[in-house]
């Protein structure tokens, strides 16, 4: 557990839970139990730091303050206490706009490298003015909450702001509210020693939020440092440059001190995106952009699971699957990007291809519904019903199926036993930040190992060097493999695994907010880390 000197914020678009309304109409936390959430929670606990994020929920008063977490709650942000959780609260149709509009129809598929999904469209953009009406705006909206008016303040957006801003404007209420909250933090310890906050910013949903804060904190005479972490993958110069605002993305980023990367490939193509379109001096040695008189860090740190707790909970859960067969296991949030529907069809090339398989082994698909107000999540859902629906009535015989599929959010304990029982794991996405589902697979392999199989188009793919690698596009290539998989024997199973387990052991997700923790002490000496047990 690290133990930090200065106070660290983070800045996320969802808090740490959602808020829920229970029968009585009063508001509840709900915890959510994800690795980033697990890892850096305890931190921010420990080291009186602050929690920005929207609370999942649109409130009529959003004057109510969040509540305290349930006597019971035993999750890991339950520890964190309302004064430290900052909830953004942003009007019904603008979060549509920039949730559903820019951050999944835009930058969700241009990053994963699927530009003909993506739509640029200016009105859901458009921040070429410097600020300006942007930040006038969102004065207006802390005027209104330091008036005890937010509900003025959202007003004054809606009816000030053309429809186009959605983006920015939510990145300027987030580094509003985080700035607020800064100047309401005590800079100095009890020693009167001075703790710089370090603000962390995660995702593609706030790539313009550093230099709002920035710019603010300068103003106010505030002090603070800024690190940026992307969960998903920073496509390639020439995909990049697609996206009409390019420029006005990588300032944004550059905004921030530190900026990491799962891998260094997106390490690289983010350096030649600063190079070529901003025209920044580079050090490709020390990963470094010189951007306006400062110099920004670029790491690769990829992001790891809690891995104990997998393990621990593999070893706790009851068999799920009472089977004779083998089971073949996809888990996934139901979306493009994560190959479902090629994977699915290899399944299928594969039971042609050894029909000594009908009867033995089924695939089990659990597909996490995802986005579920978007068209072309809703389309997805309809194919791969459509796509099942077929291939069980080519297959199936009165005992067997060959497709179980589950549409829907299982328990993490069922979740561990599913992959402690599972001969292998499908993980093929198309493109992929990470991936996670492949680690937890890993350490959940307690009994008889299993194998995974992966795609080199998945973060994973870079550092999980023992899964069997398949191109998701080529259906013949996963079905081969699938078979290699089946009929691989313990030993070189076993090899594998063990290889597997000791990497994702060490490099687990406290390695990672270490990593994290460890570059930006070295970035901003006045940010200070006194023990890491
Ligand atoms: C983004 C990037 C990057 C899935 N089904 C159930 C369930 N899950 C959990 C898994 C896993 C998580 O959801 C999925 O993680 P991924 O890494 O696959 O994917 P994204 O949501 O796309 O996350 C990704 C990640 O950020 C971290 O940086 O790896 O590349 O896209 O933890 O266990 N959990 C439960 N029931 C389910 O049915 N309880």
């Amino acid at each position: 557990m690290l133990n930090l000197k200065s106070p660290m914020v983070v800045v996320s678009n969802r808090l740490p839970f959602v808020l829920k309304r229970n029968e009585n109409g009063e508001l509840q936390r709900k915890q959510s139990a994800g690795g980033l959430v697990t890892a850096v929670a305890p931190v921010v606990i420990q080291c009186g730091g602050l929690w920005v994020g929207w609370p999942g929920i649109h409130m009529d008063d959003p004057h109510q303050s969040v509540p305290e977490s349930d006597p019971g709650d035993m999750g890991p942000s339950a520890g964190l206490k309302s004064e430290q959780v900052v909830p953004v609260h942003v009007e019904e149709q603008l979060f549509d706009d920039y949730y559903n509009g820019c951050c999944n129809a835009t930058f969700w598929p241009l990053f994963h490298s699927m530009p003909d999904r993506a739509v640029f469209v200016a009105d859901m953009w458009e921040v070429r003015m410097e600020f300006g009406l942007v930040r006038s705006a969102a004065c207006l909206i802390l005027s209104a909450f330091d008036c005890s008016m937010l509900g003025l303040g959202l007003a004054i957006v809606n009816m000030s702001l053309p429809r186009g801003q959605s983006y920015s404007t939510v990145n300027v209420m987030f580094a509003y509210q985080t700035v607020d909250a800064l100047k309401k933090m005590k800079m100095k310890n009890q020693e009167g020693e001075e703790r710089i906050p370090l603000v962390w910013i995660h995702d593609y949903h706030l790539m313009l939020a550093a230099n709002y804060i920035r710019q603010e904190c300068e103003e106010q005479n505030l002090q603070c440092k800024l690190g940026f972490f992307l969960h998903i993958p920073f496509p390639p110069w020439d995909i990049f440059r697609l996206f009409p605002w390019d420029n006005e993305v990588l300032q944004g980023i550059l905004g921030n001190d530190l900026v990491g990367f799962h891998i260094e490939d997106y390490c690289r193509n983010f350096l030649d995106c600063c190079q070529r379109r901003l025209g920044c001096r580079v050090d490709r040695v020390h990963n470094l952009v010189d951007v306006a008189g400062r110099t920004v860090k670029v790491r690769a740190l990829p992001i790891g699971i809690p891995y104990k707790r997998f393990e621990e909970m593999a070893n706790a859960a009851p068999r799920a699957l009472q089977s004779s067969q083998q089971i073949v296991l996809g888990v996934d949030r139901l979306d493009y990007t994560k190959g479902l529907v090629n994977r699915i069809r290899s399944f299928e090339r594969f039971l042609e291809k050894h029909p000594e398989y009908l009867g033995k082994v089924a695939l089990l698909q659990v597909a996490v519904p995802s986005r579920t107000d978007v068209k072309e999540y809703q389309q997805l859902k309809e194919q791969m019903d459509l796509e099942i629906g077929r291939i069980n009535g080519r297959f199936s015989t009165l005992n067997w199926s060959p497709i179980r599929y589950i549409y829907g959010c299982i328990s993490q304990d069922e979740l561990a036993a599913y992959y402690r029982d599972s001969s292998v794991a499908l993980v093929t996405p198309l493109r992929d930040g990470m991936n996670l589902v492949a680690k937890e697979y890993v350490a959940c392999q307690v009994d008889k190992p299993g194998v995974l199989i992966l795609s080199p188009f998945a973060g994973a793919g870079e550092t999980m060097h023992e899964a069997l690698l398949v191109n998701p596009y080529e259906l013949d290539d996963v079905a081969d493999t699938l078979h290699r998989a089946l009929t691989m024997p313990i030993d070189e199973r076993e090899m594998r695994m063990y290889h597997l387990k000791k990497r994702e052991q060490t490099m687990n997700v406290d390695f990672w907010l270490t990593s994290f923790l460890k570059v930006s002490i070295k970035t901003f000496p006045g940010h200070n880390v006194i023990g890491v047990h």
